[in-house]
């Protein structure tokens, strides 16, 4: 983000400088119903009688200019009931108020304004916004202030797997023809089934399964707000011979609409091709959703497949995904596959029978797979993003090991680490033997040269074994 923002939960800046002018408000509630805190958390503006608009202020230097442009991005809704219409009245001199919401929702579905301008004059140097007044009930979820227009950060569905529905605004669903429904978490095996057992269709962190029925596995991401955006991924299907079937239609679908999706791959049981899409300019309004869907063709057997998608901004420029840049050339997208001795990178070779990077071509450990790593017996298991140019990045992804039970092993160690610097990682997290949490990475503000790299390690700790890891990311200028 160029520029200052401000950001926050309102339950948050109601305390901080963001001032409620008006009393009669209630914050919080619908903890737990979405698990992204933007949307679970709000104040909620109750008709009064007579009813008069709830009003926050807060100060804003136009740096000795007469006026400002500031840029609001904000959503209104209520995870747990229908609330509204939403009337959101913004204002930079105090009297002229422009409405920019005036918008009902139904329980647990948001609408958004993105990058309203509001020029703030010197003489009131403030930013006023207005809540209802309209004799209904409002909610409000969150305000974002911005010297600079706000846009989408990098969405990843391999980065964003989570064991919640909605968090980073995707959904583990299938499709039944008409509608999306939602798939159930096994906690054990981190899969979304459709029973919450081991029923298919399933998603697990990077693969679709279909199951017998017509119902297809799909990755819904629904658009936070309003933007132009790009969708970029790759899907492959799991080959493991002798058995193939009969194949299966990957599409990229908006809105539902499957018969005509925004992109469709069959792929022949046997094929092990990457199939990479590259979507763009997609005009979207909050509410809008982008899914990938896995059909099973004639039927559902050997049909799984992997996957990944990016969503991101059309003004973001590029994201690099470490799974979804996943390749069998070293330096592809910026990714190459390499191991630590303790003084230097050396780079794997590609065992091109089970697509993984390991340290002779055959089996032998450190490895890195599409997004998993296996430390070796001496050396560490390193995959890389080398900067293309010079500027400032952000990482966010995850870490967490492959679940193999029972637990055993002796842990392994995840760091991040720029070029050499291994005696001070950006990231550091120890993952024990029996600790399967999925650990958020969240860096930003990276300075970076062309050439730099930044490097994903996963270190044995005391031995090797049982210390395959999972780590994904994106990384983005800023
Ligand atoms: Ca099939
Ligand atoms: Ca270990």
């Amino acid at each position: 983000m160029k520029g200052r923002m401000w950001c926050a939960v309102l339950a948050i800046i109601t305390v901080g400088s963001f001032v409620p002018v008006h009393a009669a408000l209630t914050t919080g509630g619908g903890a737990s119903v979405n698990p992204n805190p933007e949307y679970d958390t709000y104040v909620e503006k109750t008709a009064d009688s007579p009813d008069a608009a709830a009003i926050w202020e807060i100060a804003l230097s136009t740096g000795g200019q007469p006026s400002k442009t500031y840029y609001v991005t904000l959503a209104c809704g209520n995870p747990s009931a229908a609330r509204g219409p939403h009337l959101v009245q913004l204002s930079g001199d105090g009297s002229s108020y422009s409405t920019v919401l005036n918008t009902s929702t139904t329980a647990d579905n948001y609408v958004s304004v993105t990058n309203a301008a509001v020029s703030v004059t010197e003489a009131y140097g403030k930013l006023s916004l207005k809540l209802g007044g309209n004799s209904v009930t409002n909610n409000l979820n969150f305000i974002i202030i911005t010297e600079d227009l706000f846009t989408l950060p990098p969405i990843s569905d391999c980065t964003s797997f989570s064991q919640y529905q909605k968090l980073d605004h995707f959904r583990y669903t299938y499709w039944n023809g008409a509608s999306y429904q939602n798939l159930f978490l096994n906690a054990p095996t981190r899969r979304w089934t459709l029973d919450g057992e081991a029923a298919a269709p399933l998603i697990n962190i990077n693969s679709f399964r279909p199951g017998g029925t017509t119902a297809e596995p799909a990755m819904l991401w629904t658009a936070p707000f309003d933007d132009t955006i790009k969708v970029q991924g790759w899907t492959t299907k799991v080959v493991d011979p002798p058995n193939y079937g009969d194949g299966v239609y990957v599409r990229l679908v908006k809105n539902g609409n499957t018969a005509s999706p925004l992109w469709e791959q069959f792929i022949t049981g046997d094929d092990t091709t990457f199939y990479p899409f590259d979507v763009s300019p997609i005009t979207i309004v909050a509410g809008d959703t982008i899914a990938l869907h896995l059909h099973k063709n004639g039927d559902h057997f050997f049909d799984s497949t992997q996957h990944n998608i990016v969503i991101s901004s059309i003004s973001d420029g590029n994201a690099w995904s470490a799974s979804g840049g996943f390749s069998r050339e070293q330096g592809y997208n910026n990714w190459s596959y390499r191991r630590w001795n303790g003084s230097q990178y050396n780079n794997l070779v590609l065992n091109t029978t089970t697509r993984t990077w390991t340290t002779d071509g055959s089996n032998t450990p450190p490895r890195v797979n599409i997004n998993a790593q296996l430390p070796g017996d001496s050396e560490d298991s390193v995959r890389t993003w080398t900067a293309p140019s010079t500027g400032t990045i952000n990482v966010v992804g995850w870490a967490t090991r492959v679940i193999d039970p029972p637990p055993q092993g002796d842990g392994v160690y995840v760091r991040i680490v720029k070029n050499s610097n291994i005696g001070s990682p950006l990231w550091e997290r120890f993952l024990d033997y029996d600790d399967y949490t999925l650990y958020r990475i969240n860096l930003n503000g990276i300075e970076v040269n062309a050439g730099d790299t930044i490097n994903f390690i996963v270190n044995r700790n005391g031995n090797r074994f049982y210390d395959s890891t999972k780590v994904d990311a994106v990384v983005i200028y800023q």
